[in-house]
């Protein structure tokens, strides 16, 4: 039968499980990367399950998202990296190397591999033809011990791309307008694969911007061909013999999509649905205005695309640049994981050349790794930056993990970054919109939201069509070699660094407040912010005082206080959520504080893919209502009550749960695997692996 590129690679490295979309799959992990945000913890865990040494072809560890090194504790972190990393045989990309997805593409993304990291943006190396996935910490701790990865065989959604970019449209613009098709919530379990012969008109860091941001659409990883633009973008990176050509078969079939979308709210997704989607048919109204919409692949001509952005709040909120024309920027970043290559920062430095920034724009450039800042600063390029005005940030995530460059209150700042929930900043009323390079430096240049054409038609400026270099610039000095075999190495443990707790089976009888009731799409930053608070990640004890702080109100007792002021005597905690709980990034550490605050289940409407894997990981049970009006009859503080919950998990479909306060009872859904019934039982994944 005719496969899809996914399937193959998928085929390729199972090792347990059928190839069966919806089944759960294990498979066997070439390559992983950690970075330090994430990473401290997965070695500790690594550490934890007793492995000495790494089992895959390959693992990197990277710095790149805790650099501000305000006290002691990043630098703590960098140093415990570096030393765990050459003793247990993993690279290690320094300080200052570069955004983890960004090298990694540059240096060690291998098509026809499977890849897992601990960043929900891992499978920017789909860019490349690599199987690359997102995961928790734990789940990449066990990859590098050998052990494969479980996940749900995805459903392959077909993307076909025809005809060719316009001039000042980019890569950017065609996931913008994949976000406002396949929205950010509704695509748990699919995996996105491009396809069509506007393919080949995209260069390598194109296509991995349309593969990092699949993060945001919530699937499990997203995939391009290798093929000859792959082997010239490997070979310019010294590379050309990890070059292996790579394609679906051509009559392979996509799975056929259906959405759940209400008429009135929807009306924009429905519209971009019949007009950018194949055989698309429309259910039914129910009696609460929804229906079921169905297609079969999304078809997108890139000729006719538009400049588009992400309005504050969702990347999932897009509509045209045009749209915005003529809102003030006070802020222009470019950078992050997804715009940051060499062929990003040539576009902007070359529209800045000879100008200067208006005087109410702050402009700041994150380049994405050292060899982008190498050579945009052996070609002149930096100059045109610095001469425009520009502050030249450090090759790090930074702003977009809010690591600096916070905006002022009630201020526009401009973004070719991937993320734009509200607070990422480190400002709690910021105005993020996500743009392509062009546009961003559009806004630069002009101070306002602008179509880039007009630079043409009204300043003059040449589109400046960036070629893909013939030659990288390669120099892997700042990237450690693992240590050689029978070296001893001390490791550098130093007190901020702390041992992660151990998890707890699940409770027989689990009955405890509602600590939390929260609405729809919660992400992972609302759960546990980042910015400042990044350097708590190795020490669990305190980044566990700020679960749920943006909540907060003041003079009342915090999620933490709650949740601790439940957990005595034996009792829990319980969390509610609503639809897409747990969205966006892959820190485990939503998991694993609640856990250490005595949270002992989540229930939601719907929890995204990598937040309930992390959830079974650290033995907090994911329940989903059975029936989702439910939700509405659950309050804050009300006493919740689970008996007999372990026969529940070790075989039952669904549970009874008592809301003792409102004299009511509800079921809910026990969607797992056999493998995950019995990690929960065992107290988590590391109990289990220890165990198995
Ligand atoms: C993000 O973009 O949110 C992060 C920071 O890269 C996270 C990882 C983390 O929280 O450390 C991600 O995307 O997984
Ligand atoms: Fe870093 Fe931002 Fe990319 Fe996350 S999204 S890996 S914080 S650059």
């Amino acid at each position: 039968m005719a496969q899809t590129l996914v399937y193959k690679i998928i085929d390729e490295h199972l090792v347990d499980g059928r190839l069966t979309p919806g089944a759960e799959i294990g498979l066997r992990i070439d390559q992983t990367l950690t970075q330090d945000a994430t990473g401290t913890m997965a070695f500790l865990l690594f550490e934890a399950m007793g492995v000495k040494k790494v089992r895959t072809e390959l693992s990197v560890s990277y710095v790149d998202h805790n650099m501000a090194q305000f006290g002691p504790e990043n630098h703590n972190d960098h140093l415990y990296l570096a030393s765990v990393a050459r003793a247990v045989g993993a690279y290690h990309s320094r300080p200052g190397n570069g955004i983890c997805h960004q090298v990694h593409l540059e240096r060690f993304a291998r098509p026809g591999r499977t890849l897992l990291g601990s960043d929900s943006h891992t499978a920017t190396a789909g860019g490349i033809g690599s199987l690359a996935i997102g995961a928790g910490g734990l789940d990449v701790a066990v990859a590098m011990g050998g052990g494969p990865f479980y996940t749900t065989c995805p459903r392959v959604i077909g993307v076909k791309l025809t005809g060719k970019l316009p001039a000042w449209v980019t890569s950017k613009d065609i996931i913008l307008r994949l976000l406002s098709i396949l929205t950010t919530k509704g695509n748990v379990g699919c995996a996105v694969e491009y396809f069509g012969d506007g393919v080949a008109s995209l260069d390598v860091p194109a296509r991995s911007t349309c593969t990092n941001m699949g993060a945001e659409l919530g699937v499990t990883t997203s995939l391009f061909a290798s093929d000859e633009v792959t082997r010239q973008f490997m070979a310019a990176q010294d590379r050309e013999d990890q070059w292996r050509p790579l394609a679906a078969d051509a009559d392979a079939a996509y799975h056929r999509l259906v959405k759940r979308l209400h008429v009135e709210r929807d009306t924009k997704v429905i519209e971009n649905i019949s007009r950018f989607c194949t055989e698309v048919e429309l259910g039914q109204k129910d009696a609460a205005g929804f229906l079921d919409v169905s297609f079969d692949h999304i078809e997108i001509d890139l000729g006719e695309l538009v400049p588009l952005a992400a309005t504050p709040g969702s990347p999932g909120n897009v509509v045209t640049v045009s749209d915005l024309a003529g809102i003030g920027v006070d802020q222009v970043l470019i950078g992050s994981c997804t715009n940051s290559s060499y062929q990003d920062l040539m576009t902007c430095a070359a529209v800045l050349k000879g100008r200067t920034i208006p005087p109410n724009v702050e402009l700041g450039v994150h380049p994405g790794s050292r060899q982008v800042l190498s050579m945009i600063a052996s070609n002149g390029a930096l100059g045109d930056f610095i001469q425009a005005g520009a502050r030249i940030l450090e090759s790090a995530c930074g702003a977009c993990i809010g690591q600096g460059n916070s905006p002022g209150e009630a201020r526009v700042s401009v973004r070719t970054f991937n993320r734009n929930f509200t607070g990422r900043t480190g400002t709690a009323d910021d105005s993020v919109y996500l743009v392509s390079p062009p546009t961003a430096v559009a806004a630069a240049v002009t101070g306002q939201l602008i179509n880039p054409r007009t630079l043409s038609q009204d300043l003059g400026i040449d589109w400046p069509n960036v070629a893909a270099p013939k030659k990288f610039l390669v120099d892997d000095s700042m990237i450690n070699s693992p240590g050689p075999e029978g070296e001893t190495i001390n490791i550098v443990r130093s007190s901020t660094i702390v041992k992660p707790p151990a998890g707890q089976s699940v409770p027989d009888t689990i009955r405890g407040p509602v600590t939390i009731k929260v609405g729809d799409r919660i992400t992972t930053d609302h759960i546990l912010p980042a910015g400042a608070l990044l350097k708590y990640r190795s020490n669990v004890a305190v980044y566990a005082r700020s679960v749920f702080n943006c909540f907060n109100t003041e003079g009342e007792p915090t999620f933490a206080d709650r949740c601790l002021a439940a957990g005595v005597e034996g009792r829990s905690a319980f969390i509610v959520g609503a639809e897409s709980y747990g969205q966006g990034s892959s820190r485990e550490h939503a998991a694993l504080c609640p856990m250490f605050l005595g949270v002992r289940a989540v229930i939601a409407k719907t929890i995204e893919r990598i937040h309930f894997a992390n959830l079974v990981n650290f033995a907090i049970l994911p329940l989903t209502f059975a029936n989702a009006d439910d939700y509405d009859t659950i309050e804050q503080n009300d006493e919740l009550l689970i008996e007999s919950a372990c026969s529940a998990v070790a075989s039952a479909e669904t549970v009874e749960v008592v809301n003792v306060t409102q004299g009511m009872k509800f079921v809910c859904k026990l969607d797992l695997s056999e493998r995950q019934r019995r990690i929960l039982l065992a107290g988590g994944l590391l109990n289990y692996t220890r165990k198995t």
